[in-house]
């Protein structure tokens, strides 16, 4: 591997963004809608199997809500209910109450440094991304990325390859230039499915979901003063994920 670009997921990997972000924003919309639902931290955990805020809507109708009656427009129904959810998690990044996940700037700078090339692959909506990197980086990291793959820009969401494919494409480079940073098993089957190699770093609602494929699965990406721990894969005793960590891996999976 001659490593180029790293590729990041957002939601759970760049920010713990689902639980006290998205999943507070739903609940939001819902009630400015009428409507009497309500996601818990536990429910939506298990929303969370299914990819995309729109797709996880429909899924929580078909699996939850037998006796509701739905608009005729069930769809623009629905794209209206994510749309006032997204004006939701946006006011709440804009308050600055998500931050980064611990080594994620350090990551990006030293990435930066070394002319690594840097690309996101989101299911999120893209301006959802904008929001969240104008808040914890800065406007000018907008442009730190070369290309922000996100939301409805390919027909299926992970653990679809879709948002991968595209991103490569975008960047012009092949898997094997790239590192990818994922943090659930719907992202790592995207990013394997489309060839790439995984780091995983879970969070508490990915830490028992199923890595196959990845190349290491870390509780994050540590920091100097805040050793990682590693759960799987490349057997390396690293206290944090650096560059030269990274330039050194060989490409080996965990079975
Ligand atoms: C994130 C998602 C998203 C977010 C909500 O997946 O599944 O749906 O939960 O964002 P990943 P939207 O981290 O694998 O990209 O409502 O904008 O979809
Ligand atoms: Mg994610």
């Amino acid at each position: 591997m001659s490593l180029q670009a790293l590729i990041f997921d957002v939601d759970g990997t760049l920010a713990d963004t689902e639980r006290d972000g998205h999943r507070v924003a739903f609940n939001q919309a819902f009630t400015d809608a009428g409507l009497e639902w309500h996601w818990s931290v536990e429910q939506y955990g298990q929303l969370l199997q299914v990819a995309g805020g729109k797709e996880r809507i429909r899924h929580y109708i078909q699996q939850y809500c037998p006796q509701w009656q739905p608009p005729q427009d069930l769809q623009g129904f629905i794209a209206d209910l994510h749309g006032a959810k997204n004006t939701h998690y946006q006011a709440l990044l804009r308050q600055g109450t998500i931050p980064l996940r611990p080594g994620v700037e350090r990551l990006l700078q030293e990435a930066r440094d070394e002319g690594i090339r840097l690309a996101i692959a989101t299911t999120s909506d893209l301006p959802n991304v904008i929001v969240l990197l104008e808040h914890t980086l800065g406007t000018d990291s907008l442009h730190w990325f070369e290309t922000i793959a996100a939301g409805d820009i390919v027909p299926a969401k992970k653990p679809a390859p879709d948002i991968y494919r595209y991103a490569l494409n975008q960047l012009a480079l092949a898997p094997s230039d790239c590192l990818v940073f994922e943090d659930s098993q719907a992202g790592c089957q995207a990013a394997c499915t489309a060839g790439c190699q995984p780091i995983i770093t879970v969070n508490d609602y990915t830490q028992t979901q199923d890595f196959t494929g990845a190349l290491l699965v870390i509780n994050g990406l540590g920091d100097p003063d805040h050793p990682l721990s590693r759960l799987a894969g490349a057997t390396a005793n690293i206290e944090y994920i650096d560059m030269a960590f990274l330039t050194s891996l060989g490409g080996k999976s965990v079975s």
